[in-house]
């Protein structure tokens, strides 16, 4: 289901939302909203590695043997296996403690991170979903403005670093609250 979709321009960069599930992408990278054992989970994590299949773990396994656990905030790349998108960017989002334990800080650094290793890579198009608004726990509206944010941030600093970014947002509420943080954006131009 994605029938509603909706988009804005920053630096020359496509900013778009849709309604709809991740795993589904045809954008270069999608993005897990992982844990730190990389070990997948549930939620959109279980979802990319049923979809993806056993090439997604081995290379996370083999990450967490050389570097060890993924702190919050920070980003891995892995294959995308079965999954229409060539890539996995691995990142954690912060747990929810109550908004004063650096939540929206480790909130920024996951996408800031994400979007690093990105154009590190030379992909043009990643989809991203909602990280940490789920078993996590961060109020939707809270991060959506982060995300939104946070991206465009990214975007206006480098501009030719991507072509497109997409919001995958699963179900209703979730895609309401980054299309209005979307919308305060192009206002606030
Ligand atoms: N496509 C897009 N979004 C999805 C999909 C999908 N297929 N499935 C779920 N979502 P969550 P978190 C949405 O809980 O809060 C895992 O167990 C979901 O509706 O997946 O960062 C990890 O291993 C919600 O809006 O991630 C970690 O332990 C959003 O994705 C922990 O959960 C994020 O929800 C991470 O928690």
């Amino acid at each position: 289901m994605e029938s509603r979709v909706t988009e804005v321009t920053v630096s020359s960069v496509k900013l778009r939302i849709i309604q709809g599930d991740i795993t589904k992408q045809d954008t270069d990278a999608i993005v897990n909203a992982a844990n730190s054992s990389l070990m997948g989970g549930g939620g959109v994590d279980g979802a990319i590695h049923r979809a993806g299949g056993p090439a997604i773990l081995e290379e996370c396994k083999k990450i967490v043997s050389r570097q060890g656990r993924l702190p919050t905030g920070k980003a891995v790349i892995t294959t995308g296996g079965n999954l229409k998108a060539g890539c996995v960017i691995h990142t954690v989002g912060p747990v929810w403690r109550g908004g004063d334990k650096g939540e929206s800080e480790l909130l920024t650094s996951a996408y800031w991170e994400s979007l690093e290793v990105a154009a590190e890579n030379k992909l043009s198009s990643i989809s991203f979903p909602s990280i940490s608004t789920g078993v996590y726990g961060y109020p939707v509206g809270q991060a959506a403005k982060v995300a939104i944010g946070t991206v465009a941030d990214f975007l206006r600093r480098s501009p030719a670093a991507l072509e497109e970014v997409v919001f995958v947002l699963f179900d209703s509420k979730t895609f309401a609250a980054y299309l209005l943080a979307l919308r305060e954006m192009a206002e606030k131009g």
